[in-house]
């Protein structure tokens, strides 16, 4: 009976066993890990929109060809990702026409546009960090086809941090002007870095089943602590001033206290309404429209192929 399989699922990943496409599985596990995913794929093709839009000015060749190889990993990762939500039965076009209908979340983050060329080095440093956090743990997930997405991805990510990094580094450690378009990147984009992680955990409705279920393995607010923690020094080492005035080193905890976020910020921004969300649509809308030839000629050409092995 349902319960006993339910019983046995949960017996099945409390013993650290990976669950694979063709084992049973739960529904609402099964569903979860769709919205999840997909909503993880998205962020990673529309996670190239912010940074693309500095490529053809970036500063010099070498940063234009760091710049590309990064936005092309996003690019690969939406491909592993989608590949993952089809091991669970469904449809790649369904997951991206979901997408273009507005319909599917992706992350918050991407919806904040980059003014500058510091913005490309506060993006790899902590939007690129802050998905380290949380992708790490994913390595651990109990959906195989996920978890080994997550290991590649992780590696790439971790370049793709350190680039930032580097970008930073350059701008803090350089003229006046350019070490204040560091701090004023850090100073934009620290807020909704720390949004990444989600709402708190007791404002967060799937967390608990999916903790136990360990699809996820830390809560939202035990990796954004992580991050905070892992970045602040970061930040003093560039010279440069975290804005919440409220951060410091609680001895008794062992981590950094930060200020309140402002929850409402990201609830409009989730729900449609940040400064690019009808911008970054529009743009993935214009893209897919562009694209239809390729996935025409593509299929057109499968079919003759097919049709040439069988005579
Ligand atoms: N933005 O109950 P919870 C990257 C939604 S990294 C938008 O806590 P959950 C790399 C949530 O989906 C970024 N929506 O949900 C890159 C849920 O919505 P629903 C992508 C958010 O799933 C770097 C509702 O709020 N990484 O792309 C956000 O247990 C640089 C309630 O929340 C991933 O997706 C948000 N920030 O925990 C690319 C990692 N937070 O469907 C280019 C995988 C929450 O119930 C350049 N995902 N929501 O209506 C996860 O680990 C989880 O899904 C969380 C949310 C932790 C994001």
């Amino acid at each position: 009976n349902e319960q006993e399989m339910l019983d046995k699922f949960q017996q099945y990943v409390d013993g650290e066993n990976k669950v694979e496409p063709k084992d049973w599985m739960p529904e609402a596990y099964r569903k979860t890990l769709i919205r999840q995913i997909s909503q993880h794929a998205h962020s990673e093709v529309v996670g190239m929109l912010p940074e693309a839009n500095w490529i053809t000015r970036a500063p010099s060749l070498r940063r234009k060809i760091t710049l590309l190889a990064k936005v092309q990993d996003e690019a690969g990762h939406g491909l592993y990702l989608y590949s993952a939500v089809e091991t669970l039965g469904v449809k790649r076009e369904k997951t991206i026409q979901d997408l273009l209908a507005g319909k599917a979340k992706y992350s918050s983050i991407f919806n904040y546009p980059t003014l500058t060329w510091a913005d490309i080095g506060a993006i790899g440093w902590l939007v690129d960090g802050a998905a380290i956090a949380n992708q790490v743990m994913l390595c651990r997930t109990s959906y195989g086809p996920y978890a080994r997405a997550m290991v590649r991805i992780c590696k790439e990510e971790s370049f793709h941090q350190r680039q930032g990094y580097e970008i930073m580094m350059t701008l803090a450690f350089g003229t006046p002007e350019q070490k204040a378009m560091a701090q004023d990147a850090l100073n934009r984009w620290w807020w909704p870095s720390l949004m990444m992680f989600g709402p708190s955990d007791d404002n967060s409705p799937n967390s608990a089943q999916s903790i136990k279920w360990k699809i996820k393995r830390k809560t939202n607010d035990e990796l954004r602590q992580e991050f905070i923690d892992k970045t602040v020094p970061q930040a003093e080492y560039l010279g440069l001033t975290i804005p919440d005035p409220h951060l410091k080193w609680n001895e008794e905890r062992g981590h950094y206290d930060f200020g309140p976020i402002d929850w409402d910020e990201f609830y409009n921004v989730i729900s449609g309404n940040g400064p690019c969300n009808k911008q970054r649509l529009d743009a993935r809308i214009k893209a897919h429209e562009e694209g239809r030839w390729v996935r025409e000629a593509a299929a057109a050409y499968a079919k003759k192929a097919a049709q040439r092995q069988l005579e």
